[in-house]
């Protein structure tokens, strides 16, 4: 159907809408409407729901409103939230650094690594240091999968080796010796007290002393990496929130033939 009614807002839409001050959308243009949701440290009751408005009101809400709100335990209250942003940002001047390739699905990958490498690539992947989270390596790696999008493990022409979680680095760095690894792939979930910082230069730092960064590519991924602080750690490529192996695959693959000229 073409809806008379849908184009018509969305003319509305374009003619409202300055991308160099966004602002929420929540019924319609510009309104700048936020649902959040937050604890405070105060017994339940309308001491309780006037402080989280006041609260709202200094973070530069207008119209704030208490939607929900429950006692979570004697002296703590959960409350929902909406308010109306008076805050925009400029998105016409954002620029955020990504990873450079052509994203292709496991068969394009399959015949891009046979057409222009000839040979399987290794690939070895790992939660190292403490970090015991293994779901998001597993995503990438695993046989079946994840979200429709088959892991390494799947892919003809990858040799993968998830090596699970707590992995420490020397271990790491013996066993992509071993296997020859053309690619190490570094999972971080944890981000407390920066921990996933430390651990992830020292692998850097590691690699470096045994004169192997360079000839490894070396990418990093988790739900609080981004390109941009994989690249400030030393790393080749970072990975985030909704990455398949697709994404990863392309890039080893296309990263290769870029360092070797092939
Ligand atoms: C499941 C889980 C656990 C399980 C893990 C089981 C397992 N086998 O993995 C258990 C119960 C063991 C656990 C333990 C802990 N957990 Co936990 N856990 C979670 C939970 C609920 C889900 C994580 C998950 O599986 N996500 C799903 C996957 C698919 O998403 P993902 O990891 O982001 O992966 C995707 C991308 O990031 C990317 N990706 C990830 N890795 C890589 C790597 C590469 C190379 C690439 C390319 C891409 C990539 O691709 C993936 C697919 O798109 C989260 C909360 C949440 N809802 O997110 C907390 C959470 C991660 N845990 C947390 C914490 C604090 C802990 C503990 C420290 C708790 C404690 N005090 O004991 C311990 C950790 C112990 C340790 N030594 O690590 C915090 C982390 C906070 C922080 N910022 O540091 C969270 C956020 C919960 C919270 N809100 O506090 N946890």
């Amino acid at each position: 159907m073409s809806g008379g009614l849908y184009s018509m807002q969305s003319k509305d839409f374009d003619k409202t809408l300055d991308l160099s001050k966004v602002k929420p959308y929540g019924d319609t243009m510009n309104d700048g409407k936020v649902q959040l949701s937050f604890t405070l440290p105060v017994p339940t009751g309308a001491e309780a729901i006037e402080a989280a408005k006041q609260l709202l009101k200094q973070m530069g809400f207008e119209n704030p409103q208490v939607v929900f709100y429950k006692e979570l335990t004697p002296g703590f209250t959960f409350f929902n939230c909406y308010g109306s942003t008076t805050h925009t940002v400029d998105y016409s001047t954002i620029y955020v650094p990504k990873v450079e390739s052509d994203v292709m699905d496991m068969h394009e990958t399959d015949q891009y690594i046979k057409d222009h490498i000839g040979r399987p690539l290794v690939i070895i992947g790992a939660s190292t240091g403490t970090d015991a989270h293994t779901v998001g390596i597993d995503a990438i790696m695993n046989m079946k999968g994840y979200a429709g999008h088959y892991g390494l493990e799947r892919y003809e022409m990858v040799d993968a080796y998830n090596l699970g979680s707590q992995v420490p680095n020397e271990e790491f760095i013996a066993r992509a010796i071993e296997l020859k690894a053309d690619a190490l792939l570094v999972s971080q979930t944890v981000t407390q007290k920066d921990v996933h910082i430390k651990n992830l230069v020292e692998l850097v730092e590691l690699l470096e002393a045994e004169g192997l960064r360079k000839k490894v590519i070396l990418a990093c991924g988790g739900p609080r990496i981004s390109h941009e602080l994989a690249q400030e750690l030393g790393y080749d490529a970072g990975f985030g929130m909704n990455t398949y192996a697709d994404d990863v695959a392309s890039y080893i693959a296309q990263e290769y033939v870029r360092r070797n000229k092939l």
